[in-house]
């Protein structure tokens, strides 16, 4: 999978993407990574990528043209333009693994006050990652790279994938423990120790409807609905 970033802070990506899962999906090939500045699509001086609002209001709004320009050289008929904003649908799992199917996306990432409303007409997905103030949609974007690259294929070990495999999207993890056994008087639970697989698999999923429903209630409606609907 090829993915290419627009932002305006490339530096801001210096870091998580070359790390752990994402530079090894990188070394092997099966992510193509290019972090693109917004401002080489500038034709001015000063390298002008926001202007005032119309209407007035705080702050700058993202121009449409280095926007604009910046997608008709980079996309193809294989693209997928992605724009990351608090206005977007909440990116779920679901949306990871329909990224993950295609061959190139093009990630926008806002800053200021956002994006001119016409660079919506160049957008397939756009996205949230919650409902809170950032800085601008750099961290957004890594998130959506970090999602998307671990379903890629050989990108993870087979057990790892199995385990992504494993994940519902309705249904938080059960917990985890490791050794020691005993520590500081707090006790890892029998179950696990025994050896009985049968008991081990009943016992976590168990303990995954409980802490969904005493966390995530919302979850466990939307997997009922899903159950239903034979999902
Ligand atoms: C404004 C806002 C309003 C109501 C609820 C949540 C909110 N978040 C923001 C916000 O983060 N403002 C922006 C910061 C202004 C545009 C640049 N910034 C930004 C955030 N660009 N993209 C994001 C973002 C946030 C969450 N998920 C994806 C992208």
């Amino acid at each position: 999978m090829k993915v290419d970033v627009l932002t305006l802070f490339p530096a801001m990506f210096a870091g998580p993407m070359d790390e752990s899962i994402l530079r090894r999906a990188q070394e092997k090939r099966r992510l193509e990574l290019t972090i693109r500045d917004l401002r080489d699509w500038t034709h001015d001086r000063h390298r002008t990528v926001d202007d005032e609002p119309y209407g007035g209001g705080p702050g700058m709004v993202l121009k449409p043209e280095p926007i604009f320009e910046a997608i008709e050289e980079l996309a193809s008929e294989t693209t997928q333009v992605v724009m990351l904003s608090p206005q977007g649908q909440p990116f779920r799992q679901s949306k990871a693994r329909e990224l993950a199917e295609h061959e190139h996306l093009l990630l926008l990432c806002g800053a200021y006050e956002g994006f001119d409303e016409r660079v919506r007409s160049l957008v397939n997905h756009e996205l949230s990652i919650g409902d809170y103030v950032l800085t601008n949609g750099a961290l957004p974007a890594m998130v959506v790279i970090d999602a998307v690259t671990r379903l890629l294929p050989g990108v993870l070990g087979d057990d790892a994938s199995s385990a992504e495999e494993s994940f519902s999207e309705n249904l938080l993890e059960y917990p985890q423990y490791t050794r020691p056994a005993d520590f500081r008087g707090m006790k890892v639970p029998e179950v696990l120790l025994s050896g009985d697989h049968g008991a081990v698999e009943a016992w976590r999923q168990e303990q995954a409807d409980d802490r969904t429903s005493q966390r995530r209630p919302d979850l466990l409606k939307e997997r009922k609905e899903n159950l239903n609907e034979g999902q």
